[in-house]
């Protein structure tokens, strides 16, 4: 009996220690930036700098990762991001826009 109660104790040490041994191992997965319109350089606010950020990869002097291009895309239609975008945020920012 007792050599079955030992022999219970040790499977379970063997299942928690591979568990946590899974749980360290494990890649852990980080968390992407979440959407935000108008949030061309995924700082998590919308600034003025985000109106920089597009026009500054417009011209090619920085480039926007694949996110950024997603949360740059303020403005209607097919295209893809451009000044308007950037003017967009910029109007917003000052009010001149309801929403982004
Ligand atoms: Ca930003």
């Amino acid at each position: 009996m007792k050599s079955g109660a030992k022999e219970k104790t040790t499977r379970l040490f063997v299942l928690f220690t591979l568990i946590l041994l899974l749980l360290v191992c494990l890649p852990v997965p980080t968390r992407a930036a979440p959407y935000l319109q108008g949030d061309a350089n995924e700082d998590g606010i919308v600034t003025a700098s985000d109106a920089a950020a597009i026009l500054r990869h417009l011209v090619r002097l920085t480039e926007l990762t694949p996110q950024g291009l997603a949360n740059a895309k303020v403005t209607e239609g097919p295209g893809p991001v451009s000044a308007a975008d950037a003017a967009r945020i910029l109007r917003w920012l000052v009010r001149l826009e309801a929403e982004l």
